[in-house]
């Protein structure tokens, strides 16, 4: 049977990263978007240049999004599964002391982004009539907490999308899943805090985060399910976190 081919989106850090070393190991070939290219050939000598093929383009601009997946060659171009997970949050600030530039950051990035990768794939997955995209939202798409705001306005988003595409792509053939993660321990925090290493590393301390290599397991699992079953909507979180803003610290 031919092998089965991925594209993830943010590979070049944190969950995204993980998901393509996870998926590589499943047997999937795997495209891997970022913007940061010695990343994406870091991959490939990691995993192989017959395995990972890399696209490098900002999610923002939607016609290098359209290019770069049209431009895909013959070998690369049947994308069975997309993990849309590339994402950040941009600073912690009441909304009435909130940046500008970080609020369009973080709707272009996490919900605009989002659609313009899902619409340049969707046309080979409605072709083939088969296909399983994943959305990476996050518990901050399921509860607000004071300061995030627009994350969490753009996380919700990601949560309506995934349920809309879910409706809307059922009848093509193509799964439609999410998944929410509580505290994970990646560069998440460093770019929300603009490069403060420090104040990112209080948001790990006294109890023990998620890896990226949770969320990755739990994502091979879901797309090595049998066709017929999807897990359409997981909440992942850290044993000690039972809410966004409520982590048992020690
Ligand atoms: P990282 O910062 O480690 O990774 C973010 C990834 O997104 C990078 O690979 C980055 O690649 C990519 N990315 C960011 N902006 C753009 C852009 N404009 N164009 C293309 N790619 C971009 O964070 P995580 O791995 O933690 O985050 C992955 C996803 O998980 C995000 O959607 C995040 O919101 C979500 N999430 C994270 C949680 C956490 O606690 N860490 C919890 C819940 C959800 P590059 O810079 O090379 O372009
Ligand atoms: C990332 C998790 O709680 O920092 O989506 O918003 S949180």
């Amino acid at each position: 049977m031919a092998q089965k081919i991925a594209l993830v989106t943010g590979a070049t850090s944190g969950i995204g990263r993980a998901t393509a070393v996870s998926l590589a190991q499943q047997g999937f070939k795997i495209i891997v978007a970022g913007r940061r290219t010695e990343r994406l050939q870091e991959l490939i000598q990691q995993l192989g240049q017959e395995n990972v093929y890399p696209l490098e383009f900002d999610v923002r601009d939607k016609e290098a999004v359209q290019n770069a997946l049209a431009g895909l060659p013959a070998e690369w171009r049947s994308v069975d599964v997309l993990i849309n997970n590339a994402g950040n949050a941009h600073g912690l600030s009441p909304i009435q002391g909130g940046d500008l530039d970080d609020w369009d950051a973080m709707l272009d990035i996490n919900v605009k982004g989002l659609l313009y990768v899902t619409k340049a794939v969707l046309p080979i997955m409605i072709e083939r009539k088969t296909g399983h995209i994943i959305n990476i939202g996050s518990i901050a798409g399921k509860e607000v907490y004071a300061n995030g705001n627009v994350y969490c306005a753009s996380k919700f988003a990601v949560d309506a999308l995934s349920k809309a595409m879910r409706i809307d792509l059922v009848h093509e053939g193509i799964k439609v899943s999410e998944v929410n993660p509580g505290a994970v321990e990646t560069e998440f925090s460093e770019v929300r805090f603009k490069g403060d290493t420090e104040r990112a590393a209080t948001v790990y301390q006294g109890y023990e985060p998620l890896k990226a290599e949770d969320i990755a397991d739990l994502i091979t699992f879901m797309v090595t399910r049998p066709k017929h079953v999807n897990l359409a909507e997981v909440l992942i979180l850290p044993a000690a976190q039972a809410a966004a803003t409520i982590i048992n610290k020690q």
